[in-house]
């Protein structure tokens, strides 16, 4: 027997932070939640797998119109055709509350009930098939509490969307422990919500495949799917299949040994050409931050619209659509003040303005209007915005280097505004 399974497909996700520029492939990125769903659907037709898991957030949120449920319905009538099962539940971005629109959906496809957990059994594989959606987003209780215990003579599998417990950067939604989980005797337990692959546990398998593709800069790397096989009742194979068609990831461009702008560029352009290298065919979506102490530094601050323009120009130019740069972000350091000409002024004026302790006054200052403004921001973009922790002292500190890096270049752009 043989399954896979999948969660968070995010089903026309809007894809945040799109800078938009010329011959930035933006349809591509669009699409590409769609892509990685077909090629979910084509893997589990060539490898004729029994049925697929889908944990949850397989949409993004309610459906701008019902196009992206007559897609799903499509992709699910094409794996019914090749007599694959499917069963499914629904997570926190499409909980039963964030529905407006429903469709129904084919006879293969078994979706889990919101209000308690449910058993389903297939008696020509022996399998027992536990699960139970999301009723309302915000879902603090500990579903796994409530699942049935395991049917004896069957291999027992379980599907939860769930942040488990402790895993940093996600919400905490329908928490639970590992033993909460293993103490269940299931044979497998399908989850789903973190977006980073991860075997949390073996012999009971506990497993979250992460998502099938990456929708911005802190989902990087690899994304697909998990590939099981069951060899007489026992877990046999355990295997990430990449399904993703665009490939996000952050380069660091050392610019230490650079002595010129250009160099650093040039420096650039090769790191990418490497890691498209390894992308196969696939579009890379890059954020490139430069860091190192070079004596471009100055220069570079100085002009980084400019430059940031130079760097997309020469990417476009060598890898067409092949690569988007997300980003382009400087943080290089200058040589010692004494070795920069011209600066001295501007340097006493940066020490009077840019030290912690100021900014740290400022800040305390201007906290109750930031506050404000942070709080009109829907909770979902604050989500995938990278926002500091004003909170957090490293987080501040993090926030007063880069303001201290801006600073000579919010100068020197005021100088010839004026
Ligand atoms: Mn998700």
């Amino acid at each position: 027997m043989k399954f896979i399974h999948a969660a968070d497909i995010h089903l026309d996700s809007p894809m945040v932070g799109l800078e938009r520029y010329d011959g930035a492939p933006v349809d591509e990125l669009r699409g590409a939640t769609r892509k990685a769903f077909e090629n979910l659907i084509r893997l589990a037709i060539d490898e004729a797998v029994d049925f697929v898991l889908m944990v949850g957030d397989i949409y993004d949120g309610n459906w701008r119109d019902y196009n992206t449920g007559l897609y799903f319905i499509r992709q699910m009538a094409e794996l019914r055709q090749h007599g694959i099962r499917v069963y499914l539940v629904s997570g926190n971005h499409d909980a039963a509350n964030r529905m407006s629109r429903e469709l129904t959906l084919p006879d293969n496809v078994h979706h889990f009930s919101a209000k308690r957990a449910e058993t389903i059994t297939d008696d020509h594989l022996h399998i027992a098939v536990h699960g139970q959606s999301y009723r309302t987003a915000e879902l603090k209780e500990n579903l796994a509490a409530g699942f049935p215990g395991s049917v004896p003579g069957r291999f027992n599998i379980g599907l939860l969307h769930t942040g488990v417990t402790g895993r940093p950067g996600h919400a905490h939604y329908a928490p639970c422990s590992l033993d909460n989980l293993t103490a269940h005797n299931y044979d497998y337990w399908a989850l789903g919500h973190i977006h980073q692959r991860e075997e949390m546990h073996r012999a009971p398998w506990v497993v979250m495949p992460g998502n099938i593709q990456g929708r911005h800069i802190r989902e990087t790397g690899e994304k697909g799917c998990t590939l099981v096989t069951v060899e007489g009742g026992v877990v046999s194979a355990v295997e990430h299949r990449s399904l993703d068609v665009v490939r996000w990831a952050v380069l660091e461009v050392a610019t230490d040994q650079t002595e010129t702008v250009e160099e650093a560029l040039d420096l650039a352009v090769s790191a990418c050409e490497e890691m498209l290298a390894g992308c196969n065919e696939r579009l890379l979506a890059v954020r490139i931050v430069f860091t190192g102490t070079t004596s471009a530094h100055a220069r570079l601050l100085g002009e980084q619209e400019h430059w940031q323009e130079v760097l997309r120009g020469l990417l476009l130019g060598q890898f067409g659509e092949r690569l988007w740069a997300e980003k382009i972000l400087f943080k290089t350091a200058g040589l010692a003040h004494g070795e920069a000409e011209g600066n001295d002024s501007l340097a006493l004026l940066l020490d009077a303005v840019g030290n912690d302790h100021d900014l740290a006054d400022l800040m305390a200052a201007e906290r109750s209007e930031i506050d404000t403004v942070l709080a009109k921001i829907p909770l979902e973009l604050r989500e995938q915005l990278e926002l500091p922790d004003l909170d957090n002292p490293d987080d501040l500190n993090a926030l007063f280097a880069e303001v201290r890096e801006m600073l000579p270049s919010l100068l020197t752009l005021k100088r010839e505004s004026q």
